[in-house]
């Protein structure tokens, strides 16, 4: 999967994508991972990406004619996508759908954001990571990187698909123990020491639900609230988990 990257700090994200999980990858070329610095298709002295907003207020905007030539220089993979918090909510599902993708791209606004003619006339689509405001879109697109990367096949190496299945089923994780079995005072629960393998995969399942009833109940809802059978785990496990 080869994936563009455009950014006025092209160090930070090709750093990013150098380590770790993301960095195996590149080096085993699962990931073809091609970080572009926005000031290329400039020509002045100070190589200027942004000027004043016309109407007058405060801050700047990315200009159009260094972004439209960057972009146009490489004719990276499409969808190019902007990052931003006015985009499509970005979650698993779109994770799983740029992951469907021999590659795409990702461009990085900084200031108050861009011309609005680079939304509208370069850009297919946008994507959000979440309701706040950062200072730029590049941690944005390490998020989008690192999470479409684990679902390219081979990045993850065994346990693969293993989380990403988990979320497909709409709910949390269950909660995980190593040793010391008694870690002061506190005791892994005795199920999971039992040797009980189907008991342990009901256990977790249980666990799972009522972790996401209490902290994500939209979750629950999403998924068209708890099956008979996802009921009766509960029960099975009884009101004390
Ligand atoms: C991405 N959620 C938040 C890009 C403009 C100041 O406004 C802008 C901020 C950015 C950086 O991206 C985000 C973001 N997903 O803040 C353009």
């Amino acid at each position: 999967m080869r994936i563009d990257v455009f950014t006025i700090f092209p160090a930070m994200v090709d750093d990013f994508a150098d380590q770790s999980l993301l960095g195996r990858a590149r080096r085993e070329a699962l990931l073809d991972i091609r970080v572009h610095d926005l000031r290329m298709a400039t020509t002045d002295r100070h190589r200027t990406v942004d000027d004043a907003p016309f109407g007058g207020g405060a801050g700047m905007v990315m200009m159009p004619e260094p972004l439209f030539g960057a972009v146009q220089a490489v004719e990276p993979p499409r969808p190019l996508f902007y990052l931003g918090p006015a985009g499509r909510p970005f979650d698993q599902s779109v994770a799983r759908e740029l992951g469907a993708l021999d590659g795409f791209s990702l461009l990085c606004g900084r200031y108050e954001g861009v011309d609005e003619r680079v939304r509208t006339e370069l850009v297919d689509d946008e994507l959000s990571i979440g309701d706040f405001v950062l200072s730029g879109g590049e941690v944005a697109a390490m998020v989008v990187l690192e999470a479409v990367g684990r679902l390219v096949p081979g990045v993850m190496g065994n346990q693969e698909s293993a989380d990403d299945e988990s979320f497909s089923d709409g709910l949390l994780e269950y909660p995980h123990y190593t040793r010391p079995a008694q870690f002061r005072g506190h005791e892994v629960p005795a199920v999971l020491r039992s040797g009980d393998h189907a008991r342990v995969a009901r256990w977790r399942r249980a666990q799972a639900l009522r972790r996401t009833i209490e902290r994500r109940p939209d979750l629950i809802e999403d998924r068209g609230g708890l099956t008979d059978t996802d009921q009766a785990l509960l029960e099975e496990f009884g009101e004390g988990i």
